[in-house]
């Protein structure tokens, strides 16, 4: 998704050419260092450090783009944006030599993966003083303790959306995707995520087991449980699964919280859904860090640490709706957000829920049957 990036350069050479005035003259290269002059705000680090542009690879529809035209007029840098729709393609992107990113952002398991592969920068706290914004879950999480690679950016759940019209009771067991007799009801009408973990996972609770089985029977009856339901699946997609359930494309998504109750929230006269399902769900933490090859690496942390401002983590929440890890913004999050049921899930929701780990050796097993899946 390329709307977010903001062109102020292109909108001076535009207003030039509608102008009289002679041609101006080529542009002349900016001086490292950034356009100190520029800066206005005390939330953008040591001025003389920051670089003329930055380069921020976040998941789709994940940021309100108001805040990106914040920063660069604030910080006098550019952010050049541009959107991933899973893990999977974010490592291929850095396996393949993408050396041009600043900014990345990947879940708690990824970041663990990152790791070892020795992908990640470890962060300047001293550029970062916001992490202390952060809930204490999520200062100290397992995949890494101490904010030493990454910082929590939004965190979430994944369950099934609906459409009330055509599913009218709502489900409460992945059943209603997995049974194909179930499934078959929906013919045509279903989409699941487009990635390896999240549907192998969710076909594995299904199962009852673990969304981290490493179990090759384990997954062979989950691939099984995906391909009887295939025919019945519209589409494997990440990005638009929202938009497809508002048009009536689909009337089941397995899917992320935020992005349906977006859908929900911006379509109040269409009659939607979000369940979570019995079996218990995936939840994840998305995370900021840079890579290991960043060319900018001092201006990365100067705009991860304006992410973690108070407001602007509010701002991120209110615009996404997913729920955010930085307590110090929750005061300036919509109530009705906090208030959203299953959105925020229980305790007792918590209980039943599993995060996608690193499964190691086994990560070819998944990839293999994703595979499989897909081409069949
Ligand atoms: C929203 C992206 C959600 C990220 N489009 C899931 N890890």
């Amino acid at each position: 998704m390329k709307r977010l990036v903001v062109l102020p350069a292109v909108l001076m050479l535009l207003l030039a050419a509608c102008s009289q005035a002679p041609a101006p003259a080529p542009a002349q290269p900016q001086a490292a260092g950034g356009d100190a002059a520029a800066v206005t705000s005390e939330r953008c680090g040591d001025p003389s450090k920051l670089s003329d542009s930055v380069n921020f690879y976040n998941w789709s529809d994940y940021i309100d783009p108001e805040i990106l035209t914040m920063f660069e007029e604030e910080c006098g840098v550019k952010v050049v944006y541009d959107t991933f729709s899973s893990n999977e393609d974010l490592l291929a992107k850095l396996q393949a030599g993408a050396t041009g990113y600043d900014i990345i952002v990947p879940s708690d398991y990824m970041v663990s993966i990152m790791v070892q592969l020795g992908l990640l920068k470890e962060l300047d706290h001293a550029n970062i003083p916001n992490l202390a914004n952060l809930a204490e879950r999520f200062r100290n999480a397992p995949y890494d303790p101490g904010n030493k690679y990454s910082a929590a950016y939004q965190w979430g759940a994944t369950g099934i959306g609906y459409d009330a019209d055509v599913v009218t009771t709502p489900p409460d067991s992945l059943a209603v995707l997995f049974d194909p007799e179930q499934a078959a009801q929906y013919a045509g009408k279903i989409s699941l995520l487009n990635d390896a973990r999240e549907a192998i996972g969710a076909a594995l609770k299904y199962l009852g087991y673990s969304i981290n089985s490493t179990d090759p029977a384990q997954l062979e009856e989950a691939k099984q449980v995906l391909l009887a339901i295939k025919p019945y699946v519209l589409t494997f997609d990440s990005d638009t699964f929202g938009d497809l359930l508002v048009s009536g494309e689909t009337a089941l998504a397995l899917g992320w919280n935020g992005t349906i109750y977006l859908a929900m929230s911006e379509n109040e006269g269409r009659n939607l859904g979000f369940a979570v399902p019995k079996e218990g769900m995936a939840v994840f933490t998305d995370n900021l860090a840079v890579p290991a090859s960043a060319p900018n690496p001092y201006t990365a942390e100067v705009l991860i640490n304006y992410l973690l401002d108070p407001e602007i983590g509010a701002m991120i929440t209110n615009y996404t709706l997913f729920p955010s890890p930085n307590e110090a913004a929750l005061p300036l999050i919509a109530e009705e957000i906090k208030n959203a049921p299953n959105l925020n899930p229980s305790e007792e929701m918590m209980a039943n829920v599993e995060y996608i780990q690193d499964v190691g050796e086994a990560t070819a097993l998944y990839e293999r049957i994703w595979t499989e899946i897909k081409a069949q």
